[in-house]
C-alpha cells in the first residue's frame, strides 16, 4: 500500500493509526518511496524532548534541490514549475518549466559560489515576490548555504537585526518592488540597514523596477551580468539529513525575533507529504498560495512542498486590491487555478467588497480552498465556502506554525467532513495533546486546553539559531516532554480540533476565562461589522474588563454608534453570555497588524489600558498610522 496519497476517511484512520503506532516504519516508508537519497539513513528517528534534540533520517545524505528539480527533469522537464503573475496585469505572466528552473537555479548557485559562498554560510534574501526569490532559496540549497529570507516589507532596522543575528555575509535584493500602485525603494532600505551590518561583504541586486539606485563600490553587484556568464549546471552539494536548510525569523511575544532553524531531510519529507495530501494535488493541477515567501507558508507551500511533488506553483507579485478587488478571482480564472490557499484576513477584506468582484469571474476550476494564519471566523468561512467555493470546494483550515515547518491539524479535502472554524483532525503522524494549566493532559472529547504535541514529526524546527536555551524555554518547558504551541484549542464531541487563539490572549473576567476569538466571532456576526479585536483592561471589580476595537463595513458607517454598541453586546450575550459583554467599544478604521496579517494585541492592550508609553517598535507593522488614530480616539 502506498501511504502517500490518502483518498478515503477509512484510509486516513488506517494510515494515521500506523503513523502513531509505528512512526519509524511509517516515515521510513514514505521517505524510501518518494524521495531521492544519495545515501539512506541509519536511523529514522532519535529524540529527547528534554534536551531538546530531535533527529530524523540520521546518516542519510541528499540535496533538496535534486528532489525539487533534477528528479523531475526526465518526466516533467517541459512542465511548468512556476507561473509568475506580475503586479501589473498588463505585464505578461511567465511560465518557467522545470528544465528552465534547473538552469536558473544552477546559474545563481554558481554565481554565489563565485562570490565565495560556501556550505554552511548564511545568505540573506530580501526580495519581492518575483521568480528570483524562489530561485534564490533553491540556489542556496543547491550549494548547502543556509538561507534566511526576510520579508521585503520589513524595515531597515528589522532587516539589519536579522542579518546580524545569523551573521549573513551576502544579501540578495532588488532595485525596487511593485505593490499595487506603489513602487518601493527596496535597495534604499537595504543600504540603510547595512549601515549596521559590517559582516555583509556582498550585495547582489536583481533589476525589477529600473529605479535609479546607489551601487556601493566593491559591495554591490548587478546580478544579471553575473548570471549571463555562469554555467548552466551546478553539481549539488551533498548534505547530511540534519544539516540546516534555512533560518526563518518569527516574532516572539516579547524580545528579539527568534531564528527558527529547519533542517534538510525531515523538512523535505514533511512539506512534500503534507502538500500532496492537504491539497490533494494531482498532475496538471495549478496550485496557488497567496502568501509571501517571506513567511513559512511561502517557504513550505509555494516553494519546497509543491516543487518536491513536481507541481505547478503560482507566484503572485501584487496585492488583492490592485487594480481592483477582483484581482485574485481574475487570476484564478486566467490560470485556471485548482487549489487556492490564502489567509482569513484576506478573505474578510474581500468579503467586504461588492460581490460582483467575485461573481464576474469563472471560478469553476477551483477544487480545494485553504486557509491559514489565524482562526477563521464563521462568517468568513461561509463566504469563502459559498461565494468562492460554490459549496463544492472543501475548505481546508490548516493549523500550523513557523516552528512546525508544515501543516499539523487540517481536514483532508474530500476525505474529512469539514466544520466551520474547525481545523478538524490531526494530520498523519501528529499527536496533539490538550493540557490544563496544572500540566495535566485532558483526555477524551469535549475538553479545552493548551495545545501541545507529544511526539516529534519530521518538519519540526530543531533549534533557535544561536540560542538553544531559548528554544527549550519557549517550547519545551511549560509542559515537560511536550512541544507547547502557545495556542489554545478545544476538542469537540467527535474529536475535531478548533484553535481558540493564542493562550496569551485569554482574558480572565470576574474569574471566567474568555477567549478573544469566540467573542470576536460573535461580534463579526453583526451585519455592519467587518472586523474586530478584543483585549482586556484593568477593572476595579471584575479584575479585567473587555475592550473591543471594531471596524465597520461601509454600510454601518453612518449608523448611530450607541445603537451599534448595544446591538453588538446583544449578539455577544446571545452567543456567549452576558459575562462576555464589552465595557467599551471603539470604532476604528483599522487594526494594527503584522505584515503577516496578525493583529498586534499587545499594542491594543496597552492603549485600552491607557498606557501609551512604550508601545514598542511599530515600524514593522503593516499599518503603523492606525496606531495614532486609535490612540487619539481611545475611550
Ligand atoms: C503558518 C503560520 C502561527 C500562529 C499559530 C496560530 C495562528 C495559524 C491557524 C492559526 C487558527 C489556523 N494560526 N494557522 N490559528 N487557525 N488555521 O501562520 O505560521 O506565522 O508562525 O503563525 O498562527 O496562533 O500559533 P506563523
Amino acid at each position: 500500500m502506498s501511504n502517500y496519497h490518502i483518498k478515503h476517511l477509512e484510509e486516513y484512520y488506517q494510515v494515521y493509526r500506523k503513523s502513531v503506532r509505528e512512526p519509524e516504519n511509517f516515515w521510513g516508508e514514505v521517505a524510501e518511496e518518494h524521495f531521492l537519497w544519495r545515501k539512506k539513513w541509519d536511523n529514522v528517528l532519535s529524540w529527547d524532548f528534554e534536551k531538546p534534540e530531535v533527529k530524523w533520517f540520521e546518516g542519510a545524505q541528499l540535496n533538496i534541490t535534486e528532489n525539487c528539480i533534477d528528479r523531475h527533469l526526465l518526466t516533467r522537464g517541459e512542465k511548468t514549475a512556476i507561473i509568475f503573475e506580475p503586479n501589473n496585469p498588463e505585464e505578461e505572466a511567465q511560465h518557467i518549466t522545470y528544465h528552465q528552473l534547473h538552469e536558473r537555479v544552477c546559474q545563481l548557485a554558481n554565481v554565489l559560489k563565485d562570490q565565495g559562498v560556501k556550505k554552511g554560510d548564511r545568505v540573506c534574501i530580501y526580495l519581492p515576490m518575483i521568480p528570483e526569490l524562489s530561485i534564490a532559496l533553491l540556489a542556496c540549497a543547491r550549494i548547502g548555504a543556509v538561507h534566511s529570507v526576510v520579508f521585503a516589507g520589513f524595515s531597515a532596522t528589522a532587516l539589519s537585526t536579522r542579518i546580524n543575528d545569523s551573521d549573513c555575509k551576502l544579501v540578495i535584493t532588488s532595485d525596487g518592488s511593485y505593490r499595487g500602485s506603489k513602487s518601493i525603494d527596496l535597495k534604499g532600505i537595504v543600504d540603510e540597514g547595512l549601515e549596521d551590518c559590517p559582516g555583509v561583504k556582498t550585495v547582489l541586486v536583481v533589476k525589477r523596477t529600473n529605479t535609479d539606485i546607489n551601487m556601493k563600490e566593491g559591495r554591490d553587484k548587478w546580478l544579471q551580468p553575473l548570471l549571463e556568464n555562469a554555467y548552466l549546471d551546478c553539481v549539488p552539494e551533498i548534505m547530511d539529513a540534519e544539516d540546516p536548510l534555512f533560518i526563518l525569523y518569527t516574532s516572539g511575544s516579547t524580545g528579539k525575533p527568534k531564528g527558527m532553524v529547519h533542517t534538510t531531510a525531515g523538512y523535505l519529507v514533511y512539506t512534500a507529504y503534507t502538500f500532496k495530501n492537504v491539497f490533494q494535488y494531482t498532475e496538471n493541477d495549478v496550485y496557488w498560495c497567496t502568501a509571501d515567501i517571506g513567511w513559512i507558508t511561502g517557504h513550505s507551500y509555494i516553494v519546497y512542498g509543491p516543487l518536491a511533488n513536481g507541481a505547478t506553483t503560482l507566484m503572485f507579485e501584487g496585492v488583492p486590491s490592485y487594480p481592483d478587488f477582483g484581482r485574485f478571482w481574475e487570476i484564478v480564472e486566467k490560470h485556471k487555478v485548482n487549489q487556492f490557499y490564502t489567509a482569513p484576513t484576506a478573505i474578510r477584506a474581500l468579503a467586504k467588497q461588492n460581490i460582483a468582484f467575485a461573481e464576474n469571474h469563472d471560478l469553476s476550476s477551483l477544487k480545494v480552498l485553504g486557509s491559514v494564519g489565524e482562526p477563521i471566523n464563521e462568517e468568513a468561512w461561509h463566504w469563502y465556502n459559498d461565494v468562492i467555493g460554490k459549496k463544492n470546494s472543501p475548505i481546508v483550515d490548516t493549523w500550523w506554525q513557523t516552528e512546525t515547518g508544515g501543516i499539523m491539524i487540517t481536514p483532508i479535502p474530500y476525505v474529512t467532513p469539514t466544520k466551520p472554524t474547525y481545523a478538524t483532525l490531526p494530520f498523519i503522524g501528529i499527536q496533539p495533546a490538550l493540557m490544563d494549566e496544572q500540566g495535566k493532559e485532558l483526555k477524551g472529547n469535549q475538553v479545552e486546553g493548551r495545545l501541545c504535541i507529544k511526539f516529534p514529526w519530521p518538519g519540526m524546527a530543531r533549534t533557535i539559531w544561536g540560542n538553544h536555551d531559548r528554544y527549550k524555554d519557549t517550547y519545551f518547558s511549560a509542559f515537560p516532554n511536550k512541544y507547547f504551541s502557545g495556542d489554545g484549542a478545544l476538542r469537540d464531541e467527535v474529536g475535531y480540533y478548533r484553535i481558540t487563539g493564542r493562550v496569551d490572549d485569554v482574558i480572565i473576567v470576574s474569574g471566567h476565562n474568555l477567549g478573544t476569538a469566540p467573542i470576536e466571532d460573535a461580534i463579526n456576526e453583526h451585519p455592519a461589522v467587518a472586523e474586530s479585536a478584543i483585549v482586556g483592561f484593568p477593572h476595579d471589580i471584575k479584575g479585567n474588563a473587555l475592550y473591543g476595537y471594531v471596524i465597520l463595513k461601509e454600510t454601518g458607517e453612518s449608523r448611530n454608534h450607541d445603537n451599534l454598541r448595544n446591538e453588538i453586546n446583544q449578539i455577544i450575550t446571545e452567543h456567549i453570555g452576558p459575562i462576555a459583554k464589552l465595557d467599551k467599544i471603539q470604532f476604528t478604521s483599522g487594526l494594527p497588524k503584522t505584515r503577516s496579517g496578525k493583529i498586534m494585541r499587545r499594542i491594543l492592550r496597552k492603549i485600552a489600558s491607557r498606557d501609551m508609553s512604550n508601545l514598542g517598535d511599530t515600524s514593522t507593522l503593516l499599518n503603523p498610522e492606525v496606531v495614532e488614530e486609535i490612540k487619539d480616539n481611545v475611550l
